[in-house]
């Protein structure tokens, strides 16, 4: 489907209407991908998030976008990958499902979504690409008013790793 891509490159400074940030349960940010988004949107970001009362793993929540191209950025935390047994798969299919169900009651029409849970929070990248494709590729099936959906991956294997999941995805 056109309407999901997945490419290399540094979500910061993706220009869809909103980003998705990686978040912890505190929202005050931290490193990764969620310091990068912090350190370019400005200390406006920090004050909204300050007064969201943090966020459930697997829930969402919206914030403006500040200094960000993107007018709006979707905070969501994933799970802390341990070992399986825990409800990860599950936690991380819910930020997806949360995060898009967000962006379409904002309408919200383009997002960019990074690699939730792959980095600090040690999630099998296979794995998680898996979910990621299966519940966006099922959002996109249902809400054709969404226009479009970017998986922006940091490194090569990250990417690799969407794109063999899209393949997978599409053949079975
Ligand atoms: N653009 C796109 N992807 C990025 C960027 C970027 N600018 N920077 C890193 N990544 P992580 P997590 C990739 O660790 O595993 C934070 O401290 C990175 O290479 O950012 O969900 C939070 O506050 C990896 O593929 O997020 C939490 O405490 C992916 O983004 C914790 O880390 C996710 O890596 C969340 O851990």
């Amino acid at each position: 489907m056109e309407r999901f891509s997945i490419i290399k490159g540094d979500i910061v400074k993706a220009k869809t209407d909103a980003i998705v940030n990686a978040a912890n349960t505190s929202l005050l940010g931290g490193g990764g991908v969620d310091g990068a988004i912090h350190r370019a949107a400005g200390r406006e970001l920090l004050e909204e998030c300050e007064t969201l009362g943090g966020c459930k793993t697997g829930e969402a929540k919206i914030t403006h976008g500040y200094k960000l191209k993107a007018k709006y950025v979707i905070h969501t935390p994933g799970p802390i990958w341990r070992g399986g047994k825990w409800d990860e798969e599950e936690l991380l299919a819910n930020c997806y499902r949360n995060s898009l169900a967000l962006a379409k009651e904002n309408g919200i029409k383009t997002i960019s979504f990074p690699s939730i849970s792959t980095g600090v929070y040690r999630f099998p990248v296979h794995l998680a690409a898996e979910i990621a494709v299966r519940e966006i590729m099922n959002y996109l099936r249902e809400n054709p008013d969404m226009e479009q959906v970017t998986m922006v991956c940091f490194d090569d294997d990250t990417k690799a790793a969407y794109v063999e999941a899209l393949a997978a995805y599409q053949q079975a």
